[in-house]
């Protein structure tokens, strides 16, 4: 409760979104402002960052009464709030995307230009970008956010605010170096700190049985130790709505400054350790994609956050007015893969030992108000946390799962009589062995419902992955095709493009992208055409002064831009890429150049620090390039780049300058890619496996305007049984003389160990399927290239990806969780006045 009395007003410019006006003149006098009073620094002397502070800060007063509006309305009503819970959010830069979604870029623009000084690229060129995430799964909860707010649906995400995100890369003589990303260091704007909600976690210790009030016996857990967690608060605004969400993210604190009975006997160390061993918790985000480390302090992390939001939304509750019987009519949970489902037992423990109510009556709200979605098959990926050091860290909730275990499998056993292996695969305990908590299960048996992300890794999550789950539950089931927001991947990223839109489809054409499809008819009409290939050029030059000025690499911009960033992992087969391009090397080296045509082969992604071969393959990348582009032969036939640091405001530069977008993975093992979506919505022509969303995307976009290739899954798996890939190695021609050159040391300035490993990997085991691809993968370059050679068919294949792209939005995606998943509605947020 506040001290300040009711009726106090609030500031004279509440109620007015505009806070003073959204005029250029209003926004050079809000900069004015915050140079002086909250920087503490005059015009004349204020750096870039400086002007970038100020513009932000001006820019998020215009954004706070939207974002108190949506919380003040939140609490006085009971609409059903989604709460989206992630170790990731990978939302990349603020003032950009802010200054898009409020309308004001122009403003922006011509305030800055008032000072006289840099830019608005400029300026937006310095903000540090929040690397909270390591990669598709980050960025998807980062676009879904932006989606919930754009479409007016309540919603929070929760996180954790990692001091320190996913590295920075350097690339040094080829190899990739990993630098800590400070991204806190300049200061920060786009946060809302709120020590007042802090929340306290337990963590180890022990449980006790005792007597209630009534007699009944309770259990309870008495930890040993206890962090604060702290939010802090990333206003989320919708596109030109008045709605702005928000992502919490927890930070963590000691729960007290000092350990008060070690500094009483003089050991300030041991009390300041306390402290440093809390903070740890929101140091630093691991940065492995999709592997699993089963380290102690990841776990740490899992609970840290799920715990502080939990018992956030229980607070939001009351605040309500509602009891905890209601939890699940008020909040929706959503579990961004497994790295929440300590939910599970978290929501179980807050029920049933906090507020005392009944095991039942707590599963019911459990189950009713939690759904999980899966992001792999890979099994490295699945989380499992041995028994010995879960109990060690959470031991009540290790009992309570061991009860959700008994009560499920009790179940089974009617269900299936005498069947004891049907116990053993489904088991939350994995048994054989060292005995282990496998999230995933804990999860499928708690969520009311289970989603993959595109059509067909959906349908292998039942065939495959959960086959038993799926026959005991399967309407529990279900597909959400992944998405992405047009508005960052499309209006912000790409302006040249932006403007056409604008023009061709009416201004707010980003809240409707359905109209994407009224290009369809445009795709042959030759003046369309051209200014189509107008905005690639321009996209292209950009991207290409990006790669002059991080490498020295001069690339010809009306070359074929050939793209693939993503993390590097073998499955993703930036190595397939990497052979194919020495092999047109090679074929420019013999003269046999028939059908080629000038192109640049970019890659971009980090490498896990601990995954070896990923480094290997980007020093392969780096030796090729190296090698191929001082090589006078090549007579501007092919470029190679490798683009370092790969991140979200480096992909805002990539996806609208390809021409063709690398989407290669073995079939059967990406769960469904979200890069794809954003390089076919700008564009881009897909070559690619019938793996993850990419069978959706040929579906839509037509398959003569994609570049299919490679092995079904099925084929994959009867090609396993039996895969001998050295035999593959005389299928190719060429084939031979490349490995030969390669682990001579070609590419590597005669080093011949150097590539060894790799060429093993390939020829050796093979293990993703390359050289059996290879072949098909061939044809389908020349096929990309042919098509190059036709300026017109290209234009036309490449407006047609974009015209029928819609459905790979976000908006389409959160509306069929909201309505399939969720059961929300939107709720538009009123502020007494207009939006302009
Ligand atoms: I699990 N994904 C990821 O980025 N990190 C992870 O830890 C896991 C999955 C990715 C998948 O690999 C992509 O196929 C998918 O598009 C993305 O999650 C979003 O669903």
């Amino acid at each position: 409760s506040s001290p300040v009395p009711h009726g106090i007003p609030v500031p004279a410019s509440y109620g007015d979104p505009q806070r003073n006006g959204l005029t250029a003149n209003d926004l050079f006098d809000g900069m004015a402002e915050h140079l002086f009073y909250t920087l503490g620094t005059r015009a004349e002397g204020a750096s870039v960052h400086d002007l970038y502070m100020a513009l932000s800060h001006a820019v998020r007063d215009r954004l706070m009464t939207r974002h108190l509006a949506t919380k003040d309305q939140l609490r006085a009503g009971s609409a059903k709030v989604v709460a989206y819970f992630s170790a990731e959010f990978l939302i990349g830069p603020q003032l950009g995307n802010n200054l898009l979604m409020l309308g004001m870029q122009a403003e922006a623009a011509e305030a800055l230009r008032r000072f006289g000084g840099p830019g608005l690229d400029q300026v937006l060129d310095v903000e540090e970008e929040p690397g909270l995430g390591n990669g598709g799964l980050g960025r998807l909860a980062a676009c879904y956010l932006e989606s919930l707010a754009s479409l007016e649906f309540p919603a929070s995400g929760y996180g954790i605010r990692y001091e320190f995100g996913i590295f920075d890369q350097a690339i040094r003589d080829g190899w990739q170096v990993e630098i800590t990303d400070k991204w806190l260091k300049g200061g920060w704007p786009w946060e809302l700190v709120y020590p007042a909600q802090s929340v306290s976690v337990g963590f180890g210790g022990h449980v006790e049985s005792y007597g209630d009030e009534q007699g009944a016996e309770r259990r309870r857990w008495l930890p040993a130790h206890r962090a604060l967690g702290v939010p802090h608060d990333v206003p989320v605004l919708g596109y030109r709505v008045n709605s702005c969400d928000r992502i919490r993210l927890w930070r963590a604190v000691a729960a007290e400054s000092f350990d008060v009975h070690a500094f009483n006997e003089g050991d300030f160390q041991r009390a300041v350790q306390e402290k440093v061993a809390s903070e740890t918790l929101s140091k630093v985000l691991y940065p492995n994609d999709g592997t699993d480390q089963g380290k102690r302090l990841r776990l740490e992390q899992q609970h840290f956050f799920v715990s502080c939001s939990l018992q956030d939304m229980l607070r939001t509750l009351a605040l309500r007015g509602a009891p905890v019987q209601s939890f699940a009519e008020h909040w929706t949970v959503q579990l961004n893969d497994t790295h929440p489902s300590i939910a599970v037992a978290e929501l179980m423990r807050l029920l049933v030992d906090e507020h005392r109510l009944g095991w039942d009556e707590a599963w019911t709200i459990t189950t009713a108000s939690i759904a999980y979605t899966n992001h792999t098959l890979l099994p490295e990926a699945l989380e499992r946390w041995e028994v010995g050091l879960f109990g060690s860290l959470l031991p009540r909730h290790l009992e309570i799962i061991y009860e959700i275990n008994a009560r499920f499998l009790q179940q089974v056993r009617l269900h299936a009589p005498g069947d004891l292996d049907l116990l053993r695969r489904v088991s939350i305990i994995h048994e054989d062995g060292t005995k282990a908590v496998r999230m995933a299960h804990l999860a499928t048996v708690a969520a009311h419902h289970v989603n993959g992300v595109a059509a067909l890794h959906s349908q292998l999550v039942k065939t495959d992955l959960f086959p038993d789950f799926a026959a005991l539950w399967p309407g529990k089931f279900t597909n959400v095709t992944n998405g992405v927001t047009p508005r960052r991947w499309l209006a912000l990223a790409n302006p040249p493009l932006a403007r056409l839109l604008g023009e061709t489809l009416g201004d707010d054409w980003p809240a409707h992208i359905e109209r994407l499809r009224q290009l369809e008819p445009l795709a042959t009409d030759s003046g369309f055409q051209q200014r189509w290939a107008a905005c690639k050029l321009a996209c292209k030059r950009r991207l290409a002064g990006v790669i002059a000025e991080q490498s020295q690499v001069l690339v010809d911009p009306t070359s074929l831009f050939d793209i693939q960033v993503k993390r590097i992992h073998e499955y993703k087969r930036q190595h397939l890429n990497a052979l194919q391009v020495v092999l047109q090397y090679l074929r420019i080296k013999h003269g046999e150049t028939e059908g080629m045509v000038p192109r640049t082969v970019i890659f971009g992604g980090k490498a896990a620090p601990g995954y070896w071969m990923a480094k290997l393959i980007i020093r392969f990348i780096s030796g090729i390039a190296e090698t191929i582009n001082a090589d006078p032969d090549n007579r501007g036939l092919l470029r190679v780049a490798f683009l370092a640091d790969y991140n979200v405001k480096l992909g805002e530069r990539v996806y609208p300058a390809a021409d063709l977008s690398e989407q290669i993975s073995t079939a059967g093992l990406e769960a469904s890619g979200t890069g794809n979506m954003k390089f076919a919505l700008n564009g881009a022509l897909t070559i690619g496996t019938l793996d993850g969303a990419n069978v959706e995307i040929r579906q839509q976009v037509g398959t003569d305007n994609f570049f299919l290739f490679g092995h079904t899954t099925e084929q994959i798996a009867e090609l396993r049984s039996d895969y001998r890939p050295w035999e593959w190695v005389e299928k190719v021609p060429l084939l031979r003389e490349a490995l030969d050159l390669i682990e001579r040391g070609h590419f590597s300035n005669g080093d011949g160990e150097l590539f060894r490993p790799l060429v093993q990997n390939i020829v050796g085991r093979d293990s993703y399927f390359l050289l059996a691809d290879l072949p098909d993968y061939l044809v389908s370059q020349n096929d990309a290239s042919r098509l190059w050679a036709d300026p017109s068919a290209w234009q036309r294949a490449s407006i047609l990806n974009t015209a029928r792209s819609g459905y790979f939005s976000s908006d389409r995606a959160i509306r069929e969780y909201a309505e399939r998943v969720w059961g929300v509605e939107p709720l538009p947020v009123a502020m007494g006045c207009e939006v302009s």
